[in-house]
């Protein structure tokens, strides 16, 4: 691919707060996220790329936007090649449930419960525009604005892969934008060597499926990970205790990564399944 394009958007809305229960007249403007996305793409891409971002900033289920931020970039630098990571949904029924096979998960890949709980507080808060870093033993957070959280970007999908990538989710029903960027982000974002799983749970208050993602398992989707209706969501990425923070961040925000290669994708399975526990 030459000549690519990095495009990104935000979008927020301004709201006030009482800063305090009695000051009623000195109140604070907070910015919340109303959404992002964010991809490479070629210049003849571009003006339909941003109008389906600002129409997704203007109509999204989160509220309206009263700031857009459109930024578009051209990319020397040649992308790396990776390949999608292997899709297969978990069968999950609850919030509850789900929690549980996502902690299930995450400790076979030798990520501590201190880890897990710090993850999940951090997604329950809901707060953050990226996602947080976490050291996976002592569970520690370790990205420089923590407001912010690191953003994934510069990552893309190549159009053979893509054709053949929606093939494959058409067949179980679920082709949305919503699941491929998802994929094309987990897909970066695992491959860099120092991350070893991602949680992820969707800010959407009515997409209730999230997932956990690692080079082990690949991408492992968890319906019903949180209670229809809640704003709350975000992402954690487990990363080896004594990892090069900067460089985790220069590969995840600045290094252009393009999927060239389509894994194939499985139905639904169960948590045995993938863990390898076998009854007789
Ligand atoms: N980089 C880092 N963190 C991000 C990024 C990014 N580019 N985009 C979003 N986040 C964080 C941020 O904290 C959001 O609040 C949170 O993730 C959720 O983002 O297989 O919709 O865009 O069915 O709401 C996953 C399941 C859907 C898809 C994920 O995420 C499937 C989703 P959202
Ligand atoms: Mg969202």
């Amino acid at each position: 691919m030459k000549n690519l394009l990095s495009i990104r958007m935000r979008a927020s809305r301004k709201i006030k707060i009482r800063n305090s229960k009695f000051e009623i007249r000195n109140l604070e403007c907070k910015e919340v996220h109303i959404s992002g996305a964010e991809g490479l793409y070629k210049t003849s891409e571009m003006q339909k790329t941003v109008k389906k971002y600002i129409e997704r900033a203007l109509n999204h289920p989160r509220g309206k936007a009263d700031r857009i931020v459109v930024t578009i970039e051209n990319i020397k630098q040649r992308p790396m090649e990776i390949a999608t990571l292997p899709l297969a949904t978990v069968r999950c029924g609850t919030p509850s449930e789900g929690k549980k096979i996502a902690q299930e998960i995450l400790q076979s890949l030798g990520i501590s419960k201190r880890a897990i709980d710090m993850a999940f507080r951090l997604i329950n808060k809901g707060d953050m525009r990226g996602a947080a870093l976490i050291t996976a033993k002592r569970g520690n957070r370790i990205e420089p604005d923590m407001k912010r959280g690191i953003r994934v970007s510069r990552l893309g999908i190549n159009k053979s892969a893509l054709r053949i990538l929606s093939r494959r989710l058409r067949r179980l029903r679920i082709n949305t934008d919503i699941v491929k960027e998802a994929l094309i982000l987990a897909s970066k974002v695992i491959s860099s060597k120092k991350v070893i799983a991602e949680l992820c749970v969707s800010d959407d208050p009515y997409y209730t499926t999230g997932y956990v993602a690692s080079k082990k398992y690949g991408y492992l989707r968890i319906p019903h990970i949180k209670p229809e209706g809640s704003r709350r969501g975000g992402r954690a990425f487990f990363v080896n205790e004594r990892a090069n923070v900067e460089g985790i961040i220069t590969y995840l925000e600045r290094t252009p990564v393009i999927a060239t290669k389509s894994t194939p994708i499985r139905g639904i399975i169960s948590t045995d399944e993938i863990l390898g526990r076998f009854y007789k």
